[in-house]
């Protein structure tokens, strides 16, 4: 039964129609910041406020930036009492969602960065969505000790 309805679908040509999608463009960010860095230490953290006020379920996948060689999604848990972070090949924001990148949640990982952060920066970031799309967001570099 189930597989009938979705055939239908198909042939009606509402399932896969890229008119169905949410643009990564579209998604709310607020705030954007980052972790000044010293100079012997090559990661980084971004954080946000990010809402999903689209009406579809957006994919986010990774990232791209200038000060970086590779942009990840990083979320902070336990394992075996430990406090580790795990690379999150895709976080889907359902519509409507509000998901907070900030320190000890979800965060934007930096990895090979290209210079120190240095405070007062504001550098690039593009968060890359599942379909293609991308939201350019700019991130201000905040002191080392807050
Ligand atoms: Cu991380």
């Amino acid at each position: 039964m189930r597989n009938r309805v979705r055939y239908s679908l198909l042939a009606l040509g509402l399932v896969g129609s890229t008119a169905t999608f949410a643009d990564c463009k579209d998604l709310d960010v607020k705030g954007a910041w980052s972790r000044a860095t010293a100079p012997v230490v090559n990661v980084g953290a971004v954080y946000f406020d990010l809402t999903n006020t689209t009406s579809q379920a957006v994919t986010l996948i990774g990232g791209s930036t200038p000060v970086s060689d590779t942009v990840e999604l990083h979320r902070r848990e336990m394992k075996n009492g430990m406090m580790g972070m795990r690379h999150m090949h895709a976080v889907k924001v359902a519509a409507g969602q509000k998901l907070e990148f900030q320190p000890g949640k979800y965060h934007v990982m930096l990895i090979g960065l290209k210079h120190p952060l240095k405070a007062e920066q504001v550098f690039p970031l593009s968060l890359q969505c599942a379909d293609g799309s991308q939201r350019k967001i700019e991130v201000l570099v905040h002191k080392i000790m807050q």
